[in-house]
């Protein structure tokens, strides 16, 4: 079987497989899973400056082609998580942190007190909650993701990741790229988030399935396979200096695969490992390494980018 071991940057990782933020890592009963499975490391829940109980429920329900929430952001504040961090075994996998304040100055909060701290943890900051009432996604407001960057990267200078939300036009790759490639210290892009803002109606009932925001929310899973290639592809061509973490519609080790041809270095699972449990992960390697040996491919290095277009 091939090798599923890789770097990134400057940390092992055994294998490209980890889970999407929001998905098994709210508390450290769920993160203790992650760390006993076959993932290749894991992301703690995006965290804002207090803790907070979410939206009400139902908020998170699973269709036959994926899912749809509206969590609303329901953490145990990020000095949880920093707690978490600074007892974590980093020999035993790397670890993420997930970061996402209702506010510049939450932000730089956070990051300063991460910063301070002196861990190896990885920062990803989550541009994209498509799901706190009254707050747009930053990224999809191009001037104050801009801004946003700039006063993390003079507060922050270790290497860190974006959470990027999708987007469905040329002129968004091109514009949301420029804005990254402007800081050298964002030195991954994690591709993508949940599609924002969709409905699902339960035909039976003519209701919506969640109960915020009129049933509007965030969809993963199959619906958003190909979205998720488009983006990490898209921002893989257009930011030659930055890696890129492919999120989306994930469920076999072919969409892994996948996910690797059009240029992501580590892979996230989020929908799947939902509603599967953790034991995705040892399936997921598995059919990773049978895929890459049937295709002659001895490392995940050597997969990353191969897409060939006609
Ligand atoms: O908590 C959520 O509602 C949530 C977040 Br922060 C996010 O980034 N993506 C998502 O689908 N849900």
């Amino acid at each position: 079987m091939s090798t599923l071991s890789t770097r990134f940057l400057g940390h092992s990782f055994a294998s490209p497989l980890m889970n999407a933020s929001g998905v098994y890592c709210l508390d450290v009963t769920e993160l203790k899973a992650l760390e006993s499975s076959a993932s290749g490391s894991l992301i703690t829940k995006s965290c804002t400056l207090e803790a907070r109980s979410g939206n009400p429920e139902p908020r998170y329900i699973a269709t036959p082609l994926g899912s749809i929430n509206s969590m609303g952001l329901p953490n145990r504040g990020y000095q949880y998580y920093l707690d978490y961090a600074k007892s974590f075994d980093y020999q035993r996998k790397p670890l993420f942190m997930s970061v996402a304040g209702l506010s510049l100055a939450d932000n730089l909060k956070m990051i300063a007190a991460i910063r301070d701290a002196a861990l190896p943890a990885i920062v990803e900051l989550n541009l994209s909650c498509p799901n706190v009432p009254g707050k747009p996604q930053i990224a999809y407001d191009f001037s104050a993701m801009d801004q946003m960057l700039a006063a993390v990267t003079r507060e922050y200078t270790q290497p860190f990741g974006v959470k990027m939300p999708p987007y469905f036009d040329f002129a968004h790759f091109d514009e949301a790229a420029a804005i990254l490639n402007r800081y050298p210290t964002v030195a991954f892009v994690t591709c993508i988030n949940s599609i924002g803002n969709a409905l699902v109606i339960d035909t039976e009932t003519e209701s919506v399935v969640i109960k915020p925001k009129d049933g509007f929310g965030g969809i993963g899973g199959d619906y958003v396979l190909p979205t998720a290639l488009a983006n990490v592809n898209a921002f893989y061509r257009r930011c030659p200096d930055k890696l890129v973490i492919g999120c989306g519609g994930v469920k076999t080790g072919e969409q892994v695969f996948q996910h690797l041809l059009a240029g992501a270095s580590l892979v996230q699972v989020g929908t799947a490992l939902q509603e599967e449990g953790e034991g995705i992960f040892a399936r997921l390697n598995t059919e990773l390494s049978i895929i890459m040996a049937r295709k002659g491919y001895s490392s995940v290095e050597s997969v990353r980018g191969k897409l060939k277009t006609l």
